[in-house]
């Protein structure tokens, strides 16, 4: 019987002692995975009385609290400078309208427009220098921008939607 209580007792810690590890692993939650997915550094901060909170540190030394990040109730503005995971500038397509209406960005980086409206949109550079094909709810289009200058934008099913892209 003692010899039961003993393996039950080891069985008990083996359990604790592997779900103590799977915290200290990388199970990240989404507030994390997401800053880190988005190519930033996540920073898990412990306050005076032992909480701890996650802070997503932008490459422009901005940062948010990673769930108001993930909320989009806080983001890092205007640059995000170039760099192997953090080239990618998000314009949202919402309300017939570009968010933002002026992305500034840097030589290489790649913007990348996403259609959160229920209807159609089409971009086209003013120039014809880009061209997405029409998007459908969701759809996204990305152009990389290799050369400095500013690149005015518009959409050819609704042509009052007007953006730029401001390339440093
Ligand atoms: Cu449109």
């Amino acid at each position: 019987m003692r010899k039961l209580l003993i393996f039950g007792i080891l069985i008990l810690a083996v359990l604790a002692l592997g779900c103590t590890g799977q915290n200290n692993s990388q199970l990240a939650n989404p507030a994390s995975a997401y800053c880190e997915q988005q190519g930033y550094t996540l920073e898990i901060r412990t306050d005076a009385n032992g909480g701890q909170a996650g802070y997503c540190i932008f490459d422009n030394g901005a940062e948010c609290e990673e769930w108001a990040y993930y909320r989009e109730e806080c983001s890092p503005s205007g640059i995000k400078p170039g760099g192997a995971n953090s080239s990618m500038f998000d314009v949202s397509i919402k309300d017939f309208a570009f968010n933002p209406g002026t992305a500034t960005i840097r030589t290489g980086n790649t913007v990348v427009w996403t259609n959160d409206d229920s209807a159609p949109h089409k971009i086209i550079a003013d120039d014809n220098s880009f061209e997405s094909v029409s998007l459908s709810s969701g759809d996204s289009f990305s152009y990389t921008f290799s050369e400095a200058g500013t690149y005015s934008y518009h959409c050819s099913i609704h042509p009052s939607m007007k953006g730029t892209v401001e390339v440093q």
